[in-house]
Formats: C-alpha cells, structure tokens, sequence
C-alpha cells in the first residue's frame, strides 16, 4: 500500500507507538543544510531553535560529516575494554582547546552531569575530608541538568520531578543569580563539596544573571573550598558569543590566558555542540588533582570515548575555531537585540528581550500559563521559521551560528511582522 507522506502520518505514527513524553511543534523535517530545515512536504525553514544549542555549526555541516562517514567506515566502537587510535588525540585536543589537564568522555549531557557529580562528591570525601555519606551540592532554583533520576532530584519543576520519587539526597538549592544565599549556605554548611550551576539558565527561559555572578560564585567556592562546576551543555562552544559563557565578554579564541573576564571553573561540563550535533557527545573537564579520584573500574560508559565521537567532535571544535562562529555569534546577537528591542519599544504584545550571542529569548506580555508563546511559534513556522517556547509566555531563539547578517535581518523580519499580527492595537 502506497502511503501519502503527509506531516499528519508521521506525527500518529509516533503517537501510536511511542512513548507520549514530548508534545512537538507540529512540523516533521526531513533535511536540513546549514541554517535551513526542510519538511516532508518540501517547505523551508530558518532553524531557531539549533536542536536546543547542539547545531551551532549548522545543519549537516560537511567538515563534520565527513569525519563521521571516514570513522564509520573504519572503526566505530571498541569498548573501553581497550584502547582505540583516535581517544588520546581527542583527550590532548579538547583539554588544550579548554585549557583544562583532563577529560572524561560521555554521551550525554545527563551523563556528563552525573559523572561531575560523582567527581565532585568523590573529591569532597577523599580531598576535603567530608565525612562518609555527609557530602552536598549546590545548585540553583528552576536550574535544568538532565533527566535522570538523580537529577531529576534538585528540579524545581513538580513535572520533571512528581512521582518519580524517592529522590536522591545530598543537594540543597539557593535561588538563581543571589550570591548572598550561596555564601550564607556556604558558611552555615561545612560538608560542602561543590556548586553546580549553569552560567544562563536555558530552560528558565534564557535567563541571564547579572555580569558578576559567577565571577563572584568563583571567588565564594575558592574561598570555601568548594568545587565550581559549570554546565555549559547549552550555553559553551560559541553559543553566547564567547567560547564559554564563563568567559564573560572576552573575545579571544579559547586561549584562556588572555581572559580578562574569565571564571575559571573547576570542573567543566560540555555536551551539546561538542559533536556540532551530528552525534552524541559530551564531556567532563578539570584538572588532574580534581580528576584523579576516579581510578580504573570506578566510572565509565560503553560508549563513552568511541572514536567517532572523538573524531567527529574533534572536527566540530575545528570547524568553530576556523569559521569564527563565536565572533559572529556574538556580532550577530547583538545586532538580534538591538532590532528586537527596536521592535518592543513599540509593541504591547513583547516585554523584553534579552540573552548573550546567540541564545536570546523575549518575554510575551501574558501570563505563564497562557498559549500565547505557543500561537506565536505556530505562526512563526507558517512563516518559514522554527523556534519553540520555554515557558507559555517566552520563547528562546538560538539560530545555529552559522547564519549570516543578511539571514538575521531575514528573520529579524519574519519575527517583527509575525508579532505583528498578535498586537492588539
Ligand atoms: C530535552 C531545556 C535546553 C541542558 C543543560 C544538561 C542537559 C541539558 C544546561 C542535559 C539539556 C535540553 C534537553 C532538551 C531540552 C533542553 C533544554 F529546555 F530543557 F533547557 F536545551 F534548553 N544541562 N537540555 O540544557 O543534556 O542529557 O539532554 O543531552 O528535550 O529535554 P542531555
């Protein structure tokens, strides 16, 4: 029987035999090249979204592609069991590139986020000296790391969160961007092995902390001997306009001496953009003292370190370095910024706009609860351009940073005009 492939099929087809743990924009693609998306009925779209940050080098990019069709074609996995040709390679690349001595490779961000956890806590014990079982983190109010069941733990979000109890100890949560509350709890809570913080929380709606938060968290975790760990999954490798959204407004390349404005972390958590989304890659950095607490048989992953993933995020680094996504992630963002703000000075609809490089969001004037965010993007997709809301009332808007000048005000367009059509007066 000959099937019609229209965007209705494929969409039952998953609600009929998949899990319904996602509820999607109701477009099916089937291609994309660089800042372009393609559905199955042929129709082109501009990427805002960038598969949540993981895309900064653009759809399908060819450099990336063809790394990852040469290591398919030669070795894809060996296990750790031994060693394979490419990870030593990978592990000088990535730990120069960040300026960090070691890496422990993972998959996912979730997994990364579960292994600096384990780093952390071991580090606590067995450096710091906490007593056995007494260890705690700090992490943030409204914070996303992830979906497993320690995670999961410390969300502040009841849907992520509710009836997938018991949850895990061992964590206590200040509120986003308040250093008096971090110190308050650092000098009230000896057993403190760590802070785990995302330097803009993407989920919360691309909120971004005042310019001295985490300068200010890094000079706390110092003092306190505690251990800054950053998950820059979403917001590292050009995203922000900077290497690393703890590089503040440094410009540089990823060359850390140079970093005026740099919060060194002690551990470093990368996922994401590190494969330029074409693989599952992710990834823990720090130095060896930090590092060196995990020995033989005490964490890994089967996957983990696979020389595609190594070989593909090798090239994904290279091409953000060669193209200087970073440098046109940050000129385009505030070009972004500048024109929506234009835009919101004479709309009711728009409250706000903000965010660092690339990774911007506006506030609709409605409530948390309303579907207005969600119209919006329904309406921005018949008008050729993808973006997906955070929260009912805000939507985030993260092309890949491959996009030029002229795509931007392309779309600056396309977002102007269709906000247009939901101003009341
Ligand atoms: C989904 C958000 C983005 C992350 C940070 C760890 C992870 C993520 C800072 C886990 C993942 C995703 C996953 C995606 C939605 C999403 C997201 F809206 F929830 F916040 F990107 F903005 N740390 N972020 O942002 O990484 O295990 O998924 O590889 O569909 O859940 P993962």
């Amino acid at each position: 029987m000959e099937e019609i492939a229209t965007a209705t099929h494929f969409i039952d087809l998953e609600l009929e035999n998949g899990a319904h743990d996602y509820h999607p924009i109701p477009v099916v693609l089937e291609r994309g090249e660089g800042v372009y998306l393609w559905d199955v009925e042929g129709k082109k779209y501009f990427d805002f979204l960038s598969a949540y940050s993981a895309v900064n080098q653009g759809h399908c990019h060819p450099r990336i592609v063809n790394a990852l069709k040469n290591q398919a074609e030669t070795l894809t996995l060996t296990s750790r069991a031994f060693h394979n040709n490419k990870l030593g390679a990978y592990m000088q690349y990535v730990t120069d590139y960040f300026n960090f001595e070691r890496l422990l490779p993972s998959n996912t961000g979730a997994e990364a986020v579960e292994a600096a956890i384990k780093i952390c806590r071991k580090w606590g014990y067995t450096v710091k000296g906490i007593a056995e079982e007494k260890a705690e983190i700090i992490v943030c109010s409204q914070n996303f790391h992830g979906r497993t069941s320690t995670i999961i733990s410390f969300s502040s979000d009841p849907g992520s969160k509710s009836n997938f109890g018991p949850h895990a100890k061992g964590f206590i949560t200040i509120p986003y961007n308040d250093t008096e509350s971090l110190e308050a709890v650092l000098e009230t809570h000896p057993n403190i092995a760590g802070f785990l913080v995302e330097p803009i929380q993407g989920e919360a709606g691309v909120y971004t902390p005042d310019d001295d938060f985490i300068k200010k968290a890094r000079t706390l975790c110092t003092e306190f001997n505690v251990l800054l760990m950053a998950d820059e999954i979403q917001t590292g490798i050009g995203r922000t306009g900077s290497l690393l959204a703890v590089c503040g407004s440094c410009t540089c390349e990823g060359h850390c001496e140079q970093q005026q404005n740099y919060s060194r972390p002690d551990i470093l958590i990368l996922g994401k953009a590190i494969s330029g989304g074409t693989y599952p890659v992710s990834a823990v950095l720090c130095d060896s003292e930090i590092m060196d607490v995990i020995q033989p048989g005490q964490h890994g992953s089967t996957f983990g370190g696979n020389p595609m993933a190594c070989s593909v995020a090798m090239e994904a680094l290279e091409v953000i370095r060669d193209e200087k996504l970073t440098q046109n992630a940050r000129r385009l963002g505030n070009l972004f910024r500048v024109e929506i703000q234009k835009y919101i000075e004479r709309s009711t609809i728009v409250t706000k706009v903000r965010g660092r490089g690339l990774l911007n969001a506006i506030v609709i004037n409605d409530s948390e609860e309303s579907k207005t965010a969600w119209d919006i993007c329904l309406k921005l997709k018949e008008n050729g351009l993808l973006a997906k809301p955070t929260h009912g009332n805000i939507i985030r808007f993260a092309p890949p940073l491959v996009m030029t000048e002229d795509e931007l005000k392309t779309c600056i367009h396309i977002i102007t005009t269709t906000l247009k059509s939901f101003e009341t007066k």
